[in-house]
């Protein structure tokens, strides 16, 4: 499962995950060991390999032939695809899709052999040791597509509420791959219809755009998060040879003076910054693992998700859209010092992921804002320069979204001119002692007194304590359930209880593995600040963390 909805109706897709691949270690002691393995997956759950760093192989055969194009969702973190033996391509970064064309496929039975890589090195500038692991593997969905002569890339819909009515912008993108020919796409979304035609369409890609108005829909909202399909029905000289099914939701998310709005209405932020881990699959979560998942940040009486460090799986997005949970999404990128930033690659590194994570998330209703380059060097002169030019990225492919970072920089950042929403990641008594509400005062009247932020809306992205599920002490020590269910109940009410915060988000959903090459010191070799474990186990804070968020919602009526 890609999505959770059909995506073609025209278009012949098989998938190539939900069944079993023939895995072989290619590193180390390790190499030449082969067996099946169900994929999606990552290599650190299979016994014995729980630290493999290194390349490892996966093998299956695909029957067809033509045009045909190889679909990944994510590979972690380094791939090289090879069919029948020759390499046809590869991609960096194991949390975007890439895909791969193969024109004039010979027809019959082929081998496809992707190689991931997960070690680090100089070429990888986002993926480095970190509080987080970059896990070895095919993680994500893929799939093998037989396409025609011409096919649609992507729709992207662009909600706006006009004079009281909401219109859709549809922006199509195809791909010819043969010779001019005419063409009509022929749109159709919540009982509307639209062609657009094109009596020339040259090789090559091009831009249909049409726009149309709807009388009676319903608002997205996460109260009632109602949901969309459009179908585009690609036609090249009078022949149905492609479509697209994308989902969309009727929202506008502005910014006005201090305050975020979503169809005119304030946010309130209550969320979890989550990573995509789970000691049974690693950063592969099955789709019923992310659901589990999603109906504990429900019941907590979250209303968002921050995905940090990095774009989602697809269809966890889809769920968020589903359940009306809002989704701040973010670039690759976490804690890289000036000297990682300066790395080579990393520019260029980043801007693929940007580039990658707008074009496939840019219909989901849930994402309300874009963040990049977490914790990253935006005190320096040259952090600046690079974040400016992220954000003139982020505007240029989309304009409908504000944009953030979250800064830990306190009271020493330099960037605070160039995004929409200031949002600051701080840990009163945890990793100091200044009681919270005089920490974000503090704090809060710096940014408007000596900073260009001052005026724009204000969010504190991390809150957290280190909490071992299970360790429990009369005294509350550091480290006990105790300590972290006193300390995030003081954080979450002086953070909610500040009248210019738009709203908060906890580090973290669930306890996470973290790299072994440069976090050994935390115990376990994990971040423990979840408000469940690994396993999902509620700590004691939970129903702290529960309570505090249900009264907010009741005090805020959303
Ligand atoms: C940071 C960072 C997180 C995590 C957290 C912590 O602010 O953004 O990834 O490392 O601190 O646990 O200290």
């Amino acid at each position: 499962m890609i999505r959770t909805f059909k995506t073609h109706v025209i278009r012949r897709q098989e998938e190539l995950t939900q069944r079993l691949w023939q895995f072989t270690a290619l590193t180390g002691e390790k190499a030449g060991e082969s067996f099946p393995v169900l994929l999606p997956s990552c290599w650190e759950t299979y016994p014995g390999f729980g630290l493999y760093r290194g390349e490892g192989k996966y093998e299956m055969t695909f029957t067809g032939g033509g045009n045909v194009r190889l679909v990944f969702e994510g590979v972690s973190h380094t791939a090289k695809v090879y069919v029948d033996g020759e390499k046809v391509g590869g991609h960096y970064n194991a949390y975007t899709p890439f895909s791969i064309l193969l024109e004039g496929l010979e027809r019959g039975e082929h081998t496809l052999a992707v190689v991931a890589d997960n070690r680090f090195s100089e070429n990888s500038a986002l993926h480095v040791p970190n509080d987080y692991m970059s896990y070895g593997g095919v993680s994500r969905p893929c799939a093998v597509e037989f396409l025609k002569g011409a096919f649609i890339d992507y729709i992207h819909v662009t909600p706006c509420l006009h004079e009281g009515v909401w219109r859709a912008k549809f922006e199509v993108k195809v791909k010819n791959l043969s010779a001019s020919c005419r063409a009509e796409i022929k749109l159709s979304a919540a009982g509307k219809e639209l062609t657009l035609i094109k009596d020339e369409l040259p090789a090559g890609e091009s831009l249909f755009i049409g726009e149309l108005a709807f009388e009676a829909v319903k608002a997205w909202s996460p109260e009632t998060p109602a949901l969309y399909t459009v179908q585009a029905v690609l036609r090249t000289d009078g022949e149905a040879v492609d479509d697209l099914i994308e989902r969309f939701g009727f929202r506008e998310v502005k910014v006005e003076k201090d305050r975020i709005l979503l169809n005119g209405e304030p946010l309130r932020i209550r969320g979890l910054c989550r990573h995509e881990d789970h000691p049974h699959f690693g950063c592969a979560l099955p789709y019923e693992a992310m659901m589990h998942d999603l109906l504990i940040i429900k019941d907590l009486g979250a209303n968002s998700v921050r995905t940090s460090h990095y774009p989602n799986d697809q269809r966890f997005l889809d769920l968020c859209d589903e359940l009306g949970i809002l989704v701040w999404e973010e670039n690759h990128a976490r804690g890289l010092s000036l000297e990682q930033m300066l790395n080579p690659n990393f520019e260029k590194q980043a801007e693929e992921v940007i580039r990658e994570m707008i074009a496939a998330h840019y219909n989901h209703p849930s994402i309300y804002i874009w963040g990049i380059l977490n914790e990253c060097a935006s005190d320096s002169e040259y952090g600046r320069e690079c974040y400016e030019k992220q954000f003139a990225l982020i505007k240029s492919l989309d304009t409908s979204r504000p944009t953030s970072f979250a800064s830990c920089k306190f009271k020493t950042d330099i960037c605070f001119g160039l995004p929409d929403v200031v949002s600051y990641n701080i840990y009163p008594k945890w990793y100091h002692e200044t009681p919270v509400k005089e920490y974000v005062d503090d704090l809060y009247t710096w940014v408007q007194e000596e900073t260009e932020g001052r005026g724009k809306p204000f969010l504190v992205t991390e809150i957290g304590a280190g909490g071992l599920y299970g360790y429990r002490t009369p005294y509350a020590s550091k480290w006990s359930e105790e300590y972290q269910e006193k300390t995030l109940s003081e954080q979450l009410t002086g953070v909610l209880s500040y009248p210019a915060c738009s709203g908060v988000y906890i580090w973290q959903f669930s306890d996470i593995r973290i790299s072994e090459e440069c976090w050994g010191t935390r115990p376990r070799t994990m971040n423990n600040k979840g408000v469940v474990d690994e396993y999902r186990r509620p700590k004691l804070c939970y129903e702290t963390v529960k309570r505090i968020f249900r009264e907010d919602r009741e005090k805020f009526g959303k």
